[in-house]
């Protein structure tokens, strides 16, 4: 299918597109979406996030049931297999895959059926100010599409298949068997400093020396890989790609080569493995979107050991779940557990790995969407952003608990965040977020600074909303909030850095991509990543993939340009992991 080929394109397209129809889901009359419509242009500030979440699922027809039933208008068979392909590409990120709403509301048969095929060929084709992109004003789905899909949602949804030991067992290749594998380093590389960065549209990654700034190798992977870890010992890479294939690089070779791969769902995003004293490199864990589920696997094979479903009750209404994506997950250095946190039912899940076959989990209730987050800088407490409900999670990983439930601005989004000391709040742990230009800080000490700790002491103005991650470094005095999803090209092409010793003096701009020196693209700038010494910041400079991007390095003492990295083969970079600072949890 066409889309399918230029996922970015669709993606920013629909990023930079504003929503032009006012009306949500209460008004019936296809005529006032309509005229609706033009009197709403500007209001469309906070749907960055809707269409953030809207990217591609790698979930397709086949194998999906299908239910096409008489109390639904006419739709052949293959136009039902047609729609499903669209929604699980288009719609399923926001709405679910099973329809039960997410960011985006729900659209099960008895709401559906009651608003029509109008009402709903005129919300496909406008959008919404609740987030709804305009899928045909903007040319992306076409009128026959359109009319396909609004008899579609009017039929139960269709269910891909799940994905349990069988099909892991299928998927798994040991390459190299842990017995044939190096028993020292075999290379020259200081592997502590190297980066692992997601060539997202391109299904692969690169390891950049943080030293040289050479690349060292290029690895296929996944389809739209997303993020890589690192195993206790530093000694692998853990890469998962959206299509839920994770691949294992082991950084001892003497060129670093996937030594073993397998794919744990049809849809995932995290990967995390355990790092609790005596179980280093022991196991890896990675959470699916679907099937709803987490894999426990051993930590040097990838062998999957174990596989436990997220279905089941929300944590507010106490209502059941089809579909509980599993978001970040980190490893406890207090105890030996995975932290999980499941997505719709908002609830934070401490999985004891002592003991597979009688697992012991215990769930913690926090609030919903639980997404990203990461640690305090003691690595005791994990903050993690509830973004539908505007809140951060701060969970204690040595007394196993919920520490606090902190308001924050709409839409966190912290990636892992950044901890630094504040001159008055002491320790803070920092939050940017999607829909505006908050900065948050966080007090993150109740033994020294009681009075400011679990409370959101201090908020900063950024560039602009569609801000993805923050950084800092123990070394530095500075922190980075980058604004890649904002659609004024000049703040989604530059980067804001803060003196965290003078906060109040404001921000300075980096023009990232314009240092670059690219031709046409988005240039994107995203995710700043120290390198090990803390005096580097590197980050990506995110075009599409037929476009030239580029990584760009800055003095981290000097805010001067220090190095651009550019390669025919760094095809659509976004996240960049260092080995040592991902190892070490140090953010
Ligand atoms: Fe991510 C982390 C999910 C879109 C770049 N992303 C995460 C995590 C989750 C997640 C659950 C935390 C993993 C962990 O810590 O274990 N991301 C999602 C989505 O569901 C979403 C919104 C839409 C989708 O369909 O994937 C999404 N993410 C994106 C992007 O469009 C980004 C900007 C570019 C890309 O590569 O796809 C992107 N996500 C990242 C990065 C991290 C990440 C760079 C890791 C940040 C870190 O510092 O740890």
């Amino acid at each position: 299918m066409k889309f399918k080929k230029n996922r970015l394109a669709t993606v920013l397209v629909s990023l930079l597109v504003g929503v032009t129809a006012s009306v949500a889901f209460a008004a019936t009359d296809p005529l006032q979406v309509h005229k609706a419509e033009a009197s709403s242009k500007a209001n469309h500030k906070n749907t960055t996030e809707a269409k953030y979440e809207s990217a591609a699922t790698m979930l397709t027809a086949k194998g999906a049931t299908q239910y096409v039933d008489t109390a639904g208008p006419q739709i052949s068979k293959k136009e039902f297999a047609h729609a499903t392909d669209i929604f699980f590409q288009r719609c399923a990120g926001c709405h679910g895959v099973l329809r039960k709403g997410a960011t985006g509301k729900p659209l099960t048969t008895d709401i559906t059926r009651k608003k029509g095929t109008e009402y709903l060929k005129a919300l496909i084709t406008y959008g919404s100010t609740a987030g709804m992109p305009n899928w045909g004003t903007s040319g992306q789905l076409s009128k026959k599409d359109i009319d396909i899909m609004a008899r579609f949602l009017q039929h139960e949804p269709p269910v891909p298949p799940e994905f349990g030991m069988k099909e892991m067992k299928d998927s798994w290749k040991l390459i190299v068997p842990p017995a044939k594998r190096p028993t020292h380093k075999l290379n020259n590389y200081d592997i502590t400093n190297i980066f692992s960065v997601t060539l997202r549209d391109d299904g692969k990654v690169a390891l950049i020396d943080g030293n040289t700034k050479k690349i060292i190798t290029i690895i296929k992977t996944g389809y739209a890989v997303h993020i890589t870890r690192v195993s206790a010992s530093g000694r692998y890479l853990f890469v998962i790609g959206r299509d839920a294939k994770i691949d294992m690089i082991d950084l001892w070779m003497k060129m670093p080569a996937v030594v073993a791969e397998i794919k744990v769902g049809l849809e995932a995003r995290s990967i995390e493995t355990s790092k609790y004293k005596g179980y280093e490199d022991k196991y890896a864990i990675a959470g699916s979107y679907w099937p709803p589920q987490y894999t426990i696997m051993n930590g040097d094979t990838l062998e999957p050991l174990k596989i436990v479903s997220t279905r089941g009750m929300t944590v507010d209404t106490q209502e059941y779940h089809p579909e509980p994506r599993v978001a970040a997950i980190v490893a406890s250095h207090e105890h030996p557990e995975f932290i999980v946190n499941v997505k719709e039912t908002g609830k934070v899940l401490l999985v004891d790995y002592q003991d597979l076959d009688n697992l012991t989990v215990r769930t913690i209730d926090a609030a919903r969407y639980l997404h990203d987050g990461g640690w305090d800088s003691t690595h005791r407490y994990f903050l993690t952003a509830a973004n539908k409900s505007n809140k951060i999670a701060v969970i204690d990983s040595k007394d196993r608990k919920l520490t606090a439930l902190i308001d924050v601005e709409k839409i966190p989004h912290p990636g892992r965040g950044a901890n630094f000391v504040d001159p008055k709040y002491g320790p803070v742990w920092v939050t940017s977020g999607l829909g505006n230009d908050n900065i948050t800080l966080i007090g993150t000490d109740p033994v020294n600074h009681k009075q400011y700790a679990w409370k959101a002491v201090k908020v900063l103005h950024g560039q602009g909303g569609g801000a993805l991650f923050v950084k800092t470094h123990p070394k530095s005095h500075h922190l980075w909030v980058d604004t890649p999803l904002n659609p004024v090209e000049k703040i989604s092409q530059s980067v804001a850095v803060y003196d965290i010793r003078n906060l109040d003096a404001g921000f300075k701009v980096l023009p990232i991509a314009k240092w670059a020196n690219l031709g046409k693209g988005p240039k994107r700038v995203v995710q700043p990543e120290y390198n090990k010494a803390g005096d580097e910041v590197w980050f990506s400079v995110w075009s599409g993939k037929a476009e030239e991007s580029a990584i760009v390095v800055v003095d981290d003492k000097t805010l001067k340009l220090k190095a651009v990295i550019k390669d025919k083969r760094l095809i659509t970079p976004t996240g960049k992991f260092n080995v040592y600072n991902t190892q070490e949890d140090v953010y």
